[in-house]
């Protein structure tokens, strides 16, 4: 009697368990970094160039699959990949280099941002170290710097990143053309204000 009951109830448990709805990423935009995956992305949005030098998020925790995006403040900011050992030049021949992007400061100091963004997909879970390498005031020496998936526990942290950034003596560099993602129109002018 008391076995049939559990059996009863374990089944008509089962379709409510079966029925609940998978979770759903945030936001969907960003569809054009690849095509491979026809499944929505989830879009990391990140701001080059607020006071400071600084990318805004600048410590990024982004799922395989998912795009970043970022967006440009005046006034002539990039993004380029590093490797942790060496900041503020490219890791290898393939890292990505979104080209600069000059945008003029209005007189009247309102908001304003780059009228195209760039996008990279995350691969994998390994760490993506990023600079901006605007030499005009050291941007990548001064701090602006960034981490995708640091692992904080392997001591390879943002913190440390930006410490070796700060002792980089050479102009940093970049690629001879834009390369590694998706150079476009902004998809969303406003983001990140
Ligand atoms: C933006 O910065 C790059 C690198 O310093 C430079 O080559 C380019 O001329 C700058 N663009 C403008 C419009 O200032
Ligand atoms: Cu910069």
């Amino acid at each position: 009697m008391f076995t049939q009951h559990l059996l009863l109830l374990a089944a008509a448990a089962l379709p409510l368990i079966t029925a609940a709805p998978a979770a759903q990423p945030s936001t969907t935009t960003g569809t054009h970094a690849s095509q491979t995956n026809t499944s929505p992305r989830t879009t990391h949005t990140v701001v080059a160039g607020r006071p400071g030098l600084r990318f805004d998020p600048e410590n990024i925790f982004a799922d395989p699959g998912s795009i970043i995006e970022f967006h440009f403040l005046p006034a002539n900011h990039t993004v380029v990949e590093a490797s942790f050992d060496a900041p503020c030049q490219p890791k290898d021949a393939t890292s990505f280099f979104a080209g600069f992007f000059p945008v003029a400061r209005p007189a009247d100091g309102s908001a304003v941002q780059s009228g195209e963004v760039f996008q990279i997909e995350v691969k994998d879970d390994k760490p993506i170290w990023f600079y901006c390498a605007q030499d005009k005031g050291r941007h990548c020496q001064s701090g602006m710097v960034g981490a995708v998936n640091q692992r904080v526990d392997s001591g390879k942290t943002l913190e440390v990143f930006r410490a070796k950034a700060a002792g980089v003596l050479g102009p940093a560099g970049v690629q001879a053309q834009v390369q590694g993602g998706w150079r476009g129109a902004n998809p969303n002018p406003l983001g990140g204000f």
